[in-house]
C-alpha cells in the first residue's frame, strides 16, 4: 500500500495538483501510467477522483480497507473510492449537506463498479440496527436485478448499461439508511427485438434459459436452445465465458425474494419474458396486402402468458384502429407493418416491464420513517458513457446528449467550487480558460432552434415527413454552427467516410457520425393503438398496470422519447445542482477488456475529453495544495522548536502554522493563508517539507531505539 507523498517516484504521485510539469500531457499520462502498472488505480485531482479500469480483482475492496477510510482525512490515506465516500459521506452526516456521487467515463470504463464500490461502503460503514440491514441489504439487492433487464453485452463491455440510473439513498439523523430511491433513464429498447453483430440481448434472456428450472421452463413453454429465438440470434448467440447465465439467475431470483416481490409477481414477471421471446418467433404471411399470422399456436402462447385473448391479439396484430374525431376506422396491416406492430409492442411490454421494476423496488425501498431526513441524501449517479460506434443512431444520439449535459454539469459545479472556495478563504482568484461546452447543449436543446425541436417539430408535422426530410432541416438550419457538420459542408477527408444520410456533431469529446435512419420512428415510439386496448385488459397484473386504460382515452398526443428524456434529464440536472458533488471520472485503459495493457493513445484521447487537463490547471491557477489548518499542524508539528510538541501561543492552529510555516523559511510567495486553511502555491514546498518529516520521523525512530538499546 502507499504510504504517502514520498513515494511518488516509484508509484507517480498520488494527486495530480503535485506533479511538477502538470501542463504536460505526457506527463500527465506517464503519472497516470505508473501508478497503474504498480497497481493503483486511483488519483486525485484535488477532490476528484480519476480510475483507470485494471479488468482484474485487485485486492483493495475488503472489510479491512474499509476500516481503514473510515472516518480519515480525505488526505491522509492513498487515493480510493472509499475515501471519496467516506468524505462525502461524513459532510452528509456532519453538515447535513445532501450529497451526491457522480461518475463518468466512457462505456467500460468502470462506472457501476464504481458505484457498486460506493454503496458497499455505505452499507458496510452506515448504522447496524437490525432494521436498517433490511434496508441495505434491499439496497445492494437492487443491482443484480436492474443488471439482469438493463444490461446487456455489447462490444464494449460484456456488462455495458443499457439504461441510465441515478439512486437516492434516505439517511436518518444518525446516518442510518432508511430508505432509498431509483430514477431510470431511457433503456435502449430496439435491444430486445435486435442486436448489433457480437452483441447480445438483455441478459435477462439468457438468464432464464440458462437457469430456470425445468417446471419452469415448461410452464413458459420455452427451450433451452438459444437459436430457437429469433430475438436472440441476431448477435451472439452462444454462451459467454464471462458470464455465467446461469449462476446469476439464482442471483437475481434469490434479490427478488429479499426485495419482497411475491411469488406471484415473479410468475409473471417471467411470464412476460417469454412472451416476448415467443412474440419474437411470430411470423406472418401476406394475401393480398393483408398480414395473417402463421404460427397460431405461438401467439396463442404469447396470450397465455400475457393473459389476454389469442384471437383479439393476432387481430390486433395485424390490423391498425384509428379513431379521427370520432370516425373510427379498422384497416389491415401488410406484412412489413405486422412485423412493424410486433416489434413495437415487444418493445413496449420490455421498456415497460422495466419501468414496473423500477417502481416496484421504488415501493420496497421507501423510508417507513422521514421525518429529519430531508436534507441526509445521497445521491448516485450511474449513466451510459459516451458512445462512438461505427454506426450511430437516436439512441447514441441521446447518450452523448447526456454526457454533454453532465460534462455540462462538472464544468460548472468544478469550477464554481473553486472559485468559491478561494472566495470563503479570501483568497484571490485566477481565471483559466476552458472549453464550455454549453453551446453544444444549446445546439441540441435550445427552444425552437436546436436539434430536438426540429425532430420534434417533424414529427408533427402533417403530409409525408420522412428521416431524410428531418436532415435536410438540420442542414438548412444548422449547416453554420461551428459544432453541426453536414455531408454537403464536410471537409473532403470527412465527406469520404460520410454517407448521405448522415450528420455530424463535434462533441466535447469527439466528433460522431449520426444515421439519421429511424430518428422518426424511434422518437414518435408508435404502439398501435390495437395492442395497446389488448394489453390494458391483460390478466397479467402487471401488464395491465403497464398499459393503463387512460392512456387509450387520452387526447393529448404523448410527448416524443426525446422530450420526454430531455426533460427528465433537466429534472436530473436540478436535483444534482442543489448537492454537494464528489466526482469519480473513469478511464478506460485499453479497448481489449484486458489486465495490464495501458494504451497511452486512448487514455490521453479519455484525458483530454474530460478535460481533465484543464480540471488540473484550475485546481493549479491559485494554489496546488491546501489543508486545514489543524491537520497540517498535527502532522508538521515536529518540525520546529516552537510547535513541537505543541503549540502554546495564542491564537489556536492557524497561529501556529503560520509560525510554523515562517520557521520552514516559507516565503511570502509560496503560500497563503485562507481563513480556515492554509494554502501553498508550489507542490515543491510541501514535497520538501513532507520530506523533512519523513526524515524527522526516522531520526526519533532511531533515538528511541537507541534509548531502548542503551537500557
Ligand atoms: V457502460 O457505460 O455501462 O458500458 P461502465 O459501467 O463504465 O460501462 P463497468 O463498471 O461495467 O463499466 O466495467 C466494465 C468491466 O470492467 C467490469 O465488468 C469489470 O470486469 C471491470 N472493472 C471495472 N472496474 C473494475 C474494478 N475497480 N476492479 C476490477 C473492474 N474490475
Ligand atoms: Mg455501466
Amino acid at each position: 500500500m502507499e504510504t504517502g507523498l514520498h513515494e511518488r517516484d516509484r508509484a507517480g504521485v498520488q494527486d495530480f495538483v503535485l506533479l511538477e510539469n502538470y501542463q504536460s500531457e505526457d506527463a500527465f499520462i506517464d503519472n497516470l501510467k505508473k501508478r497503474f502498472q504498480e497497481n493503483l488505480i486511483y488519483t486525485y485531482i484535488g477532490q476528484v477522483l480519476i480510475s483507470v479500469n485494471p479488468y482484474k480483482q485487485l485486492p483493495i475492496y475488503s472489510d479491512a480497507h474499509i476500516k481503514e477510510y473510515k472516518n480519515k482525512h480525505f488526505y491522509e490515506m492513498p487515493p480510493h473510492v472509499f475515501a471519496v465516500t467516506d468524505n462525502a459521506f461524513r459532510s452528509l452526516i456532519e453538515e447535513n449537506r445532501g450529497q451526491c456521487v457522480l461518475i463518468s467515463g466512457e462505456s467500460g470504463s468502470g462506472k457501476t463498479e464504481a458505484s457498486k464500490k460506493v454503496l458497499q461502503y455505505i452499507a458496510a460503514c452506515s448504522g447496524h440496527q437490525s432494521t436498517v440491514e433490511g434496508v441495505k441489504d434491499k439496497l445492494l439487492k437492487s443491482n443484480p436485478v436492474l443488471e439482469a433487464f438493463g444490461n446487456a453485452k455489447t462490444n464494449r463491455n460484456d456488462n455495458s448499461s443499457r439504461f441510465g440510473k441515478y439512486m437516492d439513498i434516505q439517511f436518518d439523523y444518525k446516518g442510518a439508511p432508511i430508505g432509498g430511491n431509483i430514477l431510470n433513464y431511457l433503456l435502449e429498447k430496439s435491444r430486445v427485438v435486435a442486436q448489433m453483430g457480437g452483441e447480445r440481448n438483455f441478459h435477462i434472456f439468457y438468464q432464464l434459459l440458462a437457469g430456470g428450472d425445468d417446471a419452469l421452463l415448461t410452464e413458459l413453454r420455452l427451450e433451452r436452445a438459444l437459436d430457437s429465438y429469433n430475438y436472440l440470434s441476431d448477435g451472439l448467440k452462444g454462451n459467454l465465458s464471462s458470464i455465467d447465465d446461469a449462476q446469476n439467475f439464482k442471483q437475481v431470483q434469490q434479490a427478488l425474494s429479499v426485495i419482497d416481490f411475491t411469488a406471484d409477481e415473479q410468475r409473471e414477471i417471467f411470464g412476460i419474458v417469454a412472451s416476448i421471446l415467443h412474440l419474437g418467433n411470430v411470423n406472418f404471411e401476406e394475401t393480398e396486402g393483408n398480414a395473417q399470422v402463421v404460427s397460431r399456436d405461438l401467439v396463442v402462447t404469447v396470450a397465455r402468458l400475457l393473459g389476454v385473448n389469442a384471437s383479439e391479439l393476432s387481430a390486433a396484430l395485424t390490423h391498425r384502429t384509428i379513431d379521427a374525431r370520432g370516425d373510427v376506422v379498422t384497416s389491415p396491416l401488410n406484412q412489413e407493418l405486422a412485423v412493424y406492430a410486433k416489434d413495437a409492442l415487444a418493445k413496449a411490454v420490455y421498456d415497460r416491464l422495466f419501468s414496473w421494476l423500477v417502481q416496484r423496488l421504488n415501493i420496497s425501498l421507501q423510508a417507513r420513517e422521514t421525518r429529519g431526513a430531508r436534507n441526509n441524501v445521497m445521491g448516485i449517479l450511474d449513466i451510459y458513457g459516451f458512445e462512438i460506434f461505427n454506426k450511430n443512431n437516436f439512441e447514441q444520439f441521446c447518450i452523448n446528449f447526456c454526457n454533454e449535459k453532465l460534462q455540462q454539469l462538472f464544468i460548472e459545479l468544478t469550477l464554481k467550487s473553486e472559485q468559491d472556495e478561494y472566495r470563503r478563504e479570501g483568497i484571490e482568484w485566477i481565471p483559466v480558460e476552458y472549453f464550455d461546452n454549453k453551446v453544444i447543449c444549446n445546439l441540441i436543446e435550445e427552444k425552437h432552434k436546436g436539434i430536438i425541436s426540429i425532430l420534434d417539430e417533424e414529427c408533427l408535422r402533417p403530409g409525408e415527413p420522412t428521416d431524410i426530410t428531418f436532415l435536410q432541416k438540420l442542414t438548412n438550419k444548422l449547416s453554420e454552427h461551428h459544432h453541426y457538420v453536414c455531408h454537403e459542408k464536410a471537409p473532403t477527408h470527412i465527406q469520404k467516410i460520410m454517407l448521405r444520410d448522415e450528420f455530424r456533431l463535434v462533441h466535447y469529446a469527439g466528433e460522431v457520425t449520426y444515421s439519421v435512419i429511424g430518428f422518426l420512428d424511434k422518437n414518435n415510439d408508435l404502439l398501435f393503438r390495437d395492442l395497446k386496448e389488448t394489453l390494458s385488459k391483460a390478466g397479467n397484473k402487471i401488464v395491465r398496470s403497464c398499459f393503463p386504460e387512460q392512456e387509450l382515452r387520452s387526447k393529448k398526443r404523448p410527448e416524443t422519447a426525446i422530450t420526454q428524456f430531455r426533460t427528465s434529464l433537466n429534472n436530473l440536472m436540478d436535483i444534482l445542482m442543489c448537492k454537494e458533488p464528489s466526482y469519480i471520472r473513469c478511464i478506460k485503459p485499453n479497448d481489449l477488456q484486458s489486465p495490464g495493457v495501458f494504451n497511452d493513445q486512448l487514455v490521453l484521447h479519455q484525458v483530454k475529453y474530460l478535460g481533465l487537463m484543464e480540471n488540473l490547471r484550475v485546481r493549479r491557477a491559485g494554489f496546488a495544495y491546501r489543508r486545514a489548518y489543524d491537520l497540517f499542524l498535527e502532522r508538521y508539528k515536529c518540525l520546529s522548536k516552537s510547535t513541537w510538541p505543541n503549540y502554546k501561543g495564542a491564537g489556536g492552529p492557524k497561529a501556529g502554522v503560520q509560525q510554523l510555516v515562517k520557521d520552514l523559511g516559507y516565503d511570502n510567495e509560496q503560500y497563503k493563508m485562507g481563513e480556515t486553511k492554509l494554502f501553498i502555491r508550489w507542490p515543491r514546498t510541501l514535497f520538501d517539507t513532507e520530506d523533512s518529516y519523513q526524515a524527522k520521523k526516522h531520526d526519533i525512530a532511531a533515538i528511541i531505539q537507541a534509548h531502548w538499546k542503551g537500557l
